[in-house]
């Protein structure tokens, strides 16, 4: 039985097998269990020899048993790793990389030149109070100027701010001690503005405010001459045109020459062949007056111009959607290797 049973434990290759074995031989209804179950039958001299002889039986099996098991696992275990193994030598599969939105280089841009100018950058909440976004800038409530804005609001008092002009009065009033204050202002704005090649309901401003003593309305012409002049270069034209914000006086509104219309005209430049790309003026008396400072001593500028159209201009983008529409194919032409 012995040597049939080992037979078998040698002949196993695979762990099923050999449990099959044991169970087979040292199971319940296996040859040894049925011997020294019998034992009761046996005589008082043949009980100690044939039960020793058993256990001895049983003890050698289960060795062989065990034996086995660890050489087939070391096996299997051996065969599992040389299947795993890693080809270090191939090459990887290549990981896509994003890379900075066009709005968010263009704006990061666009704070370089300010800070080399000697602005701070500042920001300020999206939804906005209507007095930070009215009252403070002169637009009392039922003044008619606010329905250059269209607002998304929210309770009667709280609104979607539209336009980052809320952010002068918020740096003003801040200023304890009211010194000069020289920041810009990135950030979202929101308008119910229909939306088409140029406008979106939901854009970017950049909002500019230098208030000391003796700011001049050369000092404004002066920086957004230098800003434009870097931004589009030498070759690109200016024209500031008189406009009206009731937070500045006076008042003009920047235009930039539209080359990608190449004279002809298109979505972007309508007929005209110039874009429209900020709003700006000398900051109202009031308003220096409502956010704390003398304006008898102090004068300011403020300017407000939008990021997008800047980027359309400088490469040649034809659609303002493009920005939030999201195309990748659109997205990666302005990715920096
Ligand atoms: C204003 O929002 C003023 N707060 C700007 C200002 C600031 C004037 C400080 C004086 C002093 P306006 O509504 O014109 O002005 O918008 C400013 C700029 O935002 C525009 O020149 C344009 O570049 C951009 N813009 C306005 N509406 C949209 C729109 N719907 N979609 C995309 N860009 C827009």
């Amino acid at each position: 039985l012995e040597t049939e049973a080992l037979q078998k434990v040698a002949e196993a290759t695979s762990l099923k097998e050999l449990q099959d074995v044991r169970v087979a031989y040292l199971g319940k209804k296996g040859p040894i269990t049925e011997v020294l179950r019998g034992m009761g039958k046996l005589s008082k001299e043949e009980r100690p020899v044939i039960g020793e002889l058993a256990n001895t039986v049983r003890g050698n099996i289960a060795d062989a048993i065990d034996g086995k098991k660890e050489t087939i696992e070391a096996a299997e275990l051996e065969k599992q790793l040389e299947e795993e193994t890693i080809d270090v030598t191939l090459p990887g599969r290549p990981a896509p990389t994003g890379g900075p939105h066009l709005l968010t280089s263009i704006v990061e841009e666009i704070e370089d030149l300010f800070i080399g100018m000697g602005f701070e950058v500042r920001e300020g909440p999206e939804v906005e109070t209507d007095y930070y976004n009215f009252e403070a800038l002169n637009l009392p409530k039922g003044h008619p100027a606010r329905d250059m804005q269209d607002s998304f609001y929210i309770t009667e008092d709280i609104l979607m701010r539209t336009h980052t002009s809320p952010v002068q009065a918020r740096t003003m009033n801040a200023m304890e001690d009211k010194r000069p204050v020289k920041m810009i202002c990135p950030g979202k704005v929101y308008r119910r503005d229909t939306d088409d090649a140029t406008h979106s309901h939901q854009f970017t401003q950049i909002e500019g405010l230098y208030v000391d003593k003796n700011v001049r309305m050369s000092d404004l012409k002066g920086v957004l001459d230098r800003f434009a002049k870097q931004m589009f270069g030498e070759d690109r034209e200016i024209r500031l045109r008189p406009s009206f914000f009731p937070f500045t006086e006076p008042s003009v509104e920047m235009d930039i020459s539209c080359k990608m219309c190449h004279g002809d005209g298109c979505s972007v430049c309508k007929q005209t062949g110039w874009i429209e790309i900020l709003g700006a003026g000398m900051v109202h008396p009031r308003v220096l007056e409502m956010a704390g400072y003398d304006p008898k001593v102090y004068s300011g500028f403020a300017f407000g111009m939008g990021p997008e159209r800047i980027a359309m201009l400088k490469y040649g983008v034809d659609d303002i959607r493009h920005f939030y529409t999201n195309d990748k194919r659109f997205l990666k032409q302005y990715h920096q290797a």
